[in-house]
């Protein structure tokens, strides 16, 4: 039984005090591998090497962090197939996705920031003949990064790339549930070259390593993304020590189908926004608004695409849907099959385990169910997707705004100026007209509400990461 370590200071170490958490694989229901359950001395001992390693790797040069940050993302692209192999049988998606999504975008993300920083300006303003005031964006210090289970790597990757190519030593804790890619991460950094201590990655639960690092004086900010409850504990805890806070939380995301879009589009896109990563994205369309004189149209075409889809064995290159992340997840998502049924909703499709061994689940489709009842309001975060109709553009836009989340939206229209006039009427932060999913890593990311607070991704996370200091020098 294979057991990993934290990655402390450049080095693979067990847990202090010797705890393990077992760390069961979605696909087979077996236990697979042990994980540290990580307590504060090691913590202590992370805040140690960060905080040695911090004045090295921020004097570092720009052009230096960068090529470091490179070479990082091509041992990524060529260890893909063992890190893809570890994700999927860690998170329970299938291969195929692990390998053409969250193993690439993790690559991409390193990259990215490798490249944003050599490009990184700020402004100067001169006041003529008097003074001239610029600003610089410093690195924050140690910095605690903390992710979830559902894009392992790819979330885990969002958070630190920014952070360390802002000179940052980062403190990092991806989900007890998928934490075999940043595990396998570690040694990766040090063939890259990066300095021992710059990258600290812990494992164990949240709510004693995880808060714990939100908690400890040293992590001067906290990226954090996961479910809006854990959000608003970390939210609570880092701001009571002043700490500059970004949270990327869950969504319950509407996807607007009006009648004059292209309908053969909508619905394969709809199947993707639905069940891709078996619904276990926080970006997911769970909520499918239509408008009525398509409705039936749709809904025929959109089952039809359903009763195609294969859940199985996520190394199977036929599973379109694996497995879900555990056990918990899995009672979880029906529970809310079962609660929809309770509240008048229709099982169209699905709504059944499946297999024997492991976590699998139908996708499911229901309708019939008014837009505040729980299944429509509360985030199920699985294959599960609700239809409903809607009259006029207004009655669309209020249901899509009807919930506590402001996570994402797509819309579906052929009419340009409707897709200005909704896209600016929804209130969630990232709207795609016509497409899903596809992401320009310059533009902010993150939600409204109780979807979070911040922006991540280009710039904007830059910026979360690094502390705008004004200098004014008299002529
Ligand atoms: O979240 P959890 P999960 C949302 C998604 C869903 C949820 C699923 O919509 O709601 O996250 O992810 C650690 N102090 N998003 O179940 O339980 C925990 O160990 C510090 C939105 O993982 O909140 C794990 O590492 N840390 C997102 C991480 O927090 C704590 C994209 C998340 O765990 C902690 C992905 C504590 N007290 C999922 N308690 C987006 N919007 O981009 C737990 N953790």
């Amino acid at each position: 039984m294979q057991k990993i370590q934290n990655f402390i200071n450049g080095e693979y170490l067990d847990p202090i005090k010797g705890q393990y958490i077992d760390n069961v694989e979605p696909g087979t229901g077996k236990v697979f591998a042990q994980i540290p359950n990580s307590t504060e001395e090691d913590l202590e001992n992370a805040v140690e090497a960060a905080k040695v390693a911090f004045p090295v790797w921020s004097n570092m040069s720009v052009d230096k962090r960068s090529k470091i940050l490179h070479k990082l993302a091509d041992l990524i692209e060529e260890n893909l197939d063992d890190l893809a192999l570890m994700e999927s049988r860690d998170n329970g998606k299938p291969l195929w996705l692990a390998k053409a999504v969250d193993i690439p975008r993790a690559s991409t993300n390193f990259r990215f920031y490798a490249s944003a920083i050599i490009n990184f300006s700020s402004e100067a303003q001169v006041s003529e003949g008097f003074m001239v005031n610029y600003t610089r964006l410093a690195p924050i210090g140690v910095v605690g990064c903390i992710s979830p289970w559902n894009l392992p790597l790819y979330l885990f990757s969002w958070k630190i790339a920014p952070a360390l190519a802002m000179g940052n030593c980062v403190i990092a804790k991806p989900s007890e549930l998928t934490p075999m890619t940043a595990f396998l991460l570690g040694k990766l950094t040090k063939e890259a070259g990066m300095p021992d201590g710059v990258l600290n990655i812990l494992h164990g639960e949240g709510k004693g390593i995880g808060q714990a690092i939100v908690e400890h004086e040293a992590t001067n900010a906290i990226s954090f993304t996961g479910g809006t409850a854990t959000g608003k504990i970390v939210g609570v805890t880092a701001s009571q020590q002043f700490k500059k806070v970004s949270l990327e939380l869950g969504g319950k995301n509407p996807n607007i189908i009006f009648a004059d879009c292209d309908l053969e589009e909508a619905v394969k896109t709809s199947m993707k926004s639905s069940f891709t990563n078996q619904g276990e994205i926080c970006l997911c369309g769970s909520r499918i608004l239509i408008e009525e004189s398509i409705y039936d149209e749709f809904k025929e075409r959109f089952l039809g695409e359903c009763s195609k889809l294969v859940v199985g064995d996520p190394m199977d290159p036929k599973s379109n849907l694996g497995a879900l992340v555990s056990e918990a997840h899995l009672n979880k998502v029906d529970s809310y099959v079962q609660l929809a049924k309770e509240e008048g909703g229709v099982v169209l499709y699905g709504g059944e385990r499946v297999h024997k061994e492991g976590f699998y689940y139908q996708p499911t489709v229901i309708e019939g169910l008014d837009e505040n009842c729980r299944t429509n309001q509360e985030e199920i975060f699985g294959p599960v997707v609700t239809l409903s109709k809607f009259k006029s553009e207004d009655e669309a836009i209020n249901v899509a705004n009807s919930t506590r989340y402001g996570l994402s939206c797509t819309i579906w229209t052929s009419n340009l100026k409707r897709a200005h006039r909704v896209s600016h009427a929804v209130q969630s932060g990232i709207i795609w007209v016509n497409c899903w999913l596809v992401r320009d890593l310059r533009t902010p990311f993150g939600g409204m509400k109780d979807s979070g607070i911040g922006r991540e991704g280009g710039n904007a996370a830059l910026k979360f990461f690094s502390e705008p200091q004004n200098v004014c020098i008299k002529l």
